[in-house]
């Protein structure tokens, strides 16, 4: 049998790692993966076109979709089981998504715990469904300790936007105690420009990330990140659409995220 799998650029370190689970697990249940990589979201109507005139007998989606677009190339790909893993829980499709919501408030209450009060926003970019579910939920938990952000900026997961950003973020009057980043690799460019500007961390500031990828522990110092488990993630999402009898329809799955507490954070 065959899978077929569209992600978004396999440059980024998550994505690239719930490719290589969806690969192994495959692999191990005797299926084969054909991969079609799109830079757009509106390239995902003629990926699904092409993989489904190869004859793949499911469709697993990982671009960030809106909840029309994935709706209606839920619609296109009728044929085939089909399951989306960067869409809004409120988007009818099936779906295995980590819990934005939980991951968002860990990484703001463990900072509020540490006593930091003057928090900045490195969020993903704004085309991202869970880009903005996460910067939705930092703010709803600083609101809750009567706090709102003291800058935000807006990066494109990359390591590069991270550092381009920070250099906004830092270069207020009055710098934040803390910056709650949107992914791990938006951090070490934050790292990196932190250090170019003699800003200890954690000692002039904290920083939490989010993905807990397999580098991030090696990060100096060694990140503080929200954990989403992409080997898990692309493991069950293997077996779900390889499974012989189940229901393929209205299928919704929302995994946990955790805090991993290492040195970036104090
Ligand atoms: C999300 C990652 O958290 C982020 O680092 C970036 O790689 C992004 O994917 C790319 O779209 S994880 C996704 C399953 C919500």
């Amino acid at each position: 049998r065959t899978l077929g799998l569209i992600t978004t650029d396999l440059a980024l370190h998550a994505p690239s790692q719930i490719a290589s689970a969806v690969k192994s697990r495959a692999l191990e249940q005797g299926a084969s993966v054909l991969i079609s990589m799109v830079e757009h979201p509106q390239q995902c109507q003629a990926a699904i076109q092409e993989l489904l005139a190869q004859r793949v007998d499911a469709l697993l989606v990982n671009v960030p979709l809106d909840d029309p677009l994935a709706e209606q190339l839920k619609t296109l790909a009728a044929s085939v089981p089909v399951l989306f893993l960067d869409v809004s829980p409120s988007a009818r499709v099936n779906s295995l998504v980590f819990n934005a919501g939980q991951g968002a408030s860990l990484g703001a209450e463990h900072l509020l715990s540490l006593g930091h009060r003057r928090i900045a926003l490195l969020s993903g970019p704004e085309s991202s469904v869970s880009a903005r579910a996460r910067l939705a939920g930092w703010k709803a938990s600083l609101a809750q300790s009567g706090l709102e952000p003291v800058a935000v900026a807006y990066g494109e997961w990359s390591a590069a936007s991270g550092y381009e950003k920070a250099h906004q973020l830092l270069s207020g009057a009055q710098l934040p105690d803390a910056i709650l980043v949107a992914n791990d690799q938006m951090a070490l460019g934050v790292m990196r420009a932190c250090a170019e500007k003699g800003i200890a961390v954690p000692g002039h500031i904290s920083i939490v990330g989010f993905d807990d990828t397999a580098d991030s522990a090696w990060f100096s110092p060694p990140l503080t990140t929200v954990r989403q488990a992409f080997r898990e993630a692309g493991e069950r999402s293997v077996e779900w659409l390889l499974a012989p009898t189940q229901e393929k329809n209205g299928w919704q799955m929302q995994l946990p995220v955790t805090l991993i507490a290492r040195h970036s954070s104090a």
